[in-house]
């Protein structure tokens, strides 16, 4: 889905009633149909991730902006699947490495299990977007806390209440 206009295409087919955005349930229902099955809160998640306006909904702009993410996290989970249609804890690190993403170890392994849905070792696509997700918005409020670009932030109870509620999937 690298051209613009089949893009176009796709958006104007799930924004059913021409409103020019699209809303989570709509997101939801059309990532099904691309075999992709997410619960409602990653999709919400997605939506946020890019939502420019923060008007609650995708416009075909940050639609846009958001399919260039998904591609880029399925480009790195097929190179390193090796058709097994999962990846292990060690694969999960290094995807999130050539994703851009520097873990260390308590922080890469609580996330990977809370993103383990059957507790098995195995990270298949949709859970591998979905902690993809969880780490890019993670980051993104992070940076906008971090306003010196510091690389670390101070907060007191609300702020990380905020933080912690804005995260939770
Ligand atoms: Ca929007």
């Amino acid at each position: 889905m690298e051209n613009a206009a089949i893009l176009r295409q796709w958006f104007d087919r799930v924004d059913s009633e021409k409103t020019g955005n699209i809303t989570a349930a709509q997101l939801k229902g059309a990532l099904v149909v691309g075999n992709l099955e997410f619960p409602i809160t990653v999709v919400q998640q997605m939506i946020r991730m890019y939502d420019f306006d923060r008007n609650g909904t995708m416009s075909f702009e940050e639609f846009v902006a958001l399919n260039k993410f998904l591609i880029k996290v399925q480009h790195v989970f097929s190179d390193l699947e090796r058709d097994r249609g999962y990846l292990v804890p060690d694969e999960v690190y290094q995807a999130l490495l050539k994703i851009g993403f520097s873990l260390d170890s308590p922080a890469f392994y609580t996330v990977c299990e809370s993103f383990d849905e059957k507790k098995n070792g195995r990270f298949r696509l949709v859970d591998f977007i979905s902690l993809c997700i969880f780490v890019q918005s993670a980051r993104n409020l992070f940076n906008s806390f971090d306003t010196s670009k510091q690389g670390r932030v101070t907060l007191d109870l609300n702020q990380f209440l905020y933080c912690t509620a804005n995260c939770r999937i």
